[in-house]
């Protein structure tokens, strides 16, 4: 039996997270501290009621004494908190430092002074982006080993945090691992994001607002297999070490994706309307998780056609989730005019 510290489990990820690991691991305590931004929701984790094995707390990572109060009797941290949007990052960076990047400090420094009592496993969450872009034209994808090169300021904080995890390993002998996963989708990710926000267009009778050319290619996880990649990371992985996760994809592009969907909603081409391009695109992710399946026996279950069609269905069905959402969605791309 574990009890489990989880930053950020109001939001997409954190909350399809929480869910997992409650039917995975009944018998385990979860701690879930989340300071409810925007991307923060309650409604995430409805179904999941408070008691001896889950326990919510409304507070923030840089908050120095509430994250020591809250880091007593823990024996595992799972850090997702973060601020994640791109776009937002591009109109303003402050709170990408402030909660990437200081955020992750306070923990750290709150794990390196908890040290001498107990041995806590700190796990952090990052992303491929804090490698950069690979060519359109080329078959090589992101390893372990590929040198850092974020391109905005979301990805230089998630890299800056990504060093500073390392660096209390290698300083203070913090027991880490940490996780660079690639572009994830399913339910509860805020309408905000590219998938999600397509949809809910689409179910709005609206257009898909694609950015640029749409020749980008990200690599679709399904958001479930990501937490089972975290699972295998937490009960197998070699501690100081990083593992990278991704999908099942063979380089979709941006425009693939919008006409799949549109084909499943039985809608025409006219309905993708160009706009203006994202301010540093990256070009193309693409991630080798070959670490993870050879060392831990992890790889991708979900297809992205069959699971990209499940999610549609699952915006349909749960409408009442995400419009308190969409409108205040929407105003960031007025501000962008995307
Ligand atoms: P999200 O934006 O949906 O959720 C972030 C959560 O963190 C929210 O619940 C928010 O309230 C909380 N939070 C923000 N600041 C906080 C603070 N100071 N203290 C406590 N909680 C705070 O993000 P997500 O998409 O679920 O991403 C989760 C993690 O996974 C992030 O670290 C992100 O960088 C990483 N990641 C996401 C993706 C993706 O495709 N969504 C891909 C790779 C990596
Ligand atoms: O309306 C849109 N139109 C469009 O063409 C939006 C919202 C996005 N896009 C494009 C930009 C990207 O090429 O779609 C692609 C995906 O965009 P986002 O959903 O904003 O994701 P991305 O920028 O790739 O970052 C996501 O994956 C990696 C998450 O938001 C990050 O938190 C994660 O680290």
């Amino acid at each position: 039996m574990s009890k489990l510290l989880v930053t950020g489990g109001a939001g997409f990820i954190g909350s399809n997270f929480v869910r997992y690991w409650s039917e995975e691991h009944p018998a385990d305590e979860i701690v879930n501290l989340d300071a409810l931004t925007y991307a923060g929701n309650v409604h995430n984790l409805d179904g999941i009621t408070e008691g001896e094995n889950y326990h919510f707390i409304h507070g923030s990572i840089l908050d120095q004494k509430l994250v020591h109060r809250v880091l007593d009797n823990i024996d595992i941290v799972v850090h997702f908190a973060a601020e994640s949007h791109v776009d937002r990052s591009i109109l303003g960076p402050e709170a990408f430092v402030e909660t990437n990047v200081k955020g992750t400090f306070v923990l750290l420094e709150a794990l390196r002074q908890a040290q001498s009592k107990s041995e806590i496993h700190f796990h952090h969450i990052s992303t491929d982006e804090v490698f950069g872009s690979l060519p359109l034209d080329s078959t090589a994808k992101f390893t372990e080993a590929t040198p850092y090169q974020p391109n905005s300021p979301y990805s230089a904080s998630k890299a800056g945090s990504d060093h500073l995890v390392r660096a209390y390993h290698e300083t203070y002998k913090i027991p880490i691992t940490i996780t660079n996963c690639s572009n994830n989708f399913g339910p509860y990710q805020h309408p905000e994001k590219f998938i999600s926000r397509m949809i809910t267009n689409l179910i709005d009778g609206d257009n898909v607002k694609m950015y640029g050319d749409g020749l980008y290619v990200r690599d679709w996880l399904y958001v479930r297999d990501h937490c089972r990649a975290i699972e295998a990371v937490l009960q197998s992985g070699k501690v100081g070490e990083t593992y990278l996760v991704g999908g099942m994809t063979d380089d979709v592009n941006n425009l693939e994706v919008a006409k799949m969907l549109l084909r499943y909603l039985d809608l025409g081409e006219e309905k993708i309307q160009h706009v203006k391009d994202r301010a540093g695109h990256d070009r193309r992710y693409a991630v080798d998780w070959g670490k993870l399946q050879r060392d831990l026996g992890w790889e991708p279950e979900h297809t992205f056609a069959e699971w990209l069609e499940k999610t549609v269905d699952w915006y349909k069905t749960n409408e009442a989730w995400w419009r308190p959402l969409k409108e205040e969605a929407e105003k960031i791309y007025k501000k962008t005019g995307q």
